[in-house]
């Protein structure tokens, strides 16, 4: 199966600049060679065009109109791919293009399972965001919460649904997330379950729960999952993450699981980096998930 590359530089959906420069960061940290290694067919779909500054403003919710375009834009995109048989790999960018990815493969997936690997729920709406950075709110949005114009990218949704959805590596929530995942359902493997049951039975449970009744699995990576010390070079870090191994050995088994059928890899910010080493990471990490072994 070909794994169609697709860029997204764009990072207005983040609270500060940079991210829009994370796929350049990955290409750079050699990303074509890594996947020629693994002997994968690989199509580069380039980058994706990412609109103009608008000149009008929402009141709450940052750079709302571009984040509109982007994604439209972006589902369009990632519908095509999928509707290809090619596997999307998808490149941010901030986490607000989420919206997009999982707005296309929509198209084609009635019951997606997700996986948010991430420091954060990224649950937010524009009542509890204490930040108005869309990048905050954008699993929300496939869940319905949010503006219209947001929610309904690519037809009525909503896109996904709680309980096909694990969220991996949590460890910072502001109360409006807490109080929507208590109410929703939505399994939540935080950091301190992930250091009671260590990483190998949360994948299980996680797998168990991502594959039971859907049609196809997506991975949502937000490198800010891994310890800063790993992963630096990105907006938003949070103390007491993912340790490099638990990072590598979740994706070796998503890979050994045969499950997923697409994926992002977001968040990586390389003004905030030094020698590249988070896009190097993210290099070494996207090749677990395509098969990347030790042995
Ligand atoms: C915070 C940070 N919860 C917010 N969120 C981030 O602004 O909503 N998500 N960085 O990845
Ligand atoms: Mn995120
Ligand atoms: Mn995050
Ligand atoms: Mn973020």
């Amino acid at each position: 199966e070909t794994v169609s590359l697709l860029s997204v530089p764009f990072g207005y959906g983040a609270g500060r600049h940079g991210s829009e420069m994370g796929p350049q960061a990955i290409f750079n940290a050699g990303l074509m060679r890594q996947l020629s290694e693994l002997q994968i067919p690989v199509q580069d779909e380039g980058p994706l065009t990412v609109p103009q500054h608008y000149n009008s403003t929402h009141p709450r919710l940052k750079y709302f109109h571009e984040i509109i375009e982007l994604n439209t834009n972006l589902a369009a995109k990632v519908s095509e791919i999928v509707a290809r048989n090619s596997f999307p790999l998808v490149l941010g960018g901030d986490h607000s293009i989420a919206i997009g990815t999982y707005a296309g493969l929509a198209q084609h997936y009635k019951n997606l399972g997700v996986i948010w690997f991430d420091a954060h729920a990224d649950l937010n709406t524009e009542d509890s965001s204490p930040s108005g950075n869309i990048h905050g709110m954008s699993l929300g949005v496939g869940l319905g919460r949010g503006p219209d114009l947001l929610t309904q990218i690519k037809g009525a949704g909503p896109n996904l649904k709680p309980e096909n959805i694990v969220l991996i590596g949590t460890r910072q929530l502001d109360a409006g997330e807490k109080e929507y995942i208590r109410s929703s359902g939505i399994k939540c493997f935080t950091m301190h379950d992930i250091d009671r049951k260590g990483m190998s039975n949360v994948m299980d449970e996680a797998m168990s729960i991502v594959t039971r009744g859907t049609d196809g699995v997506h991975l949502s990576f937000d490198i800010d999952s891994l310890d800063p010390l790993e992963a630096p070079g990105t907006g938003t870090k949070i103390p007491g993450g993912v340790s490099y191994r638990e990072a590598h050995f979740a994706l070796e088994l998503m890979y050994e699981s045969r499950k997923i059928t697409s994926a992002e890899f977001v968040e990586v910010n390389p003004s905030l980096d030094a020698g590249n080493k988070t896009a190097r990471l993210t290099v070494e990490l996207i090749a677990s998930l395509l098969g990347q072994r030790i042995l």
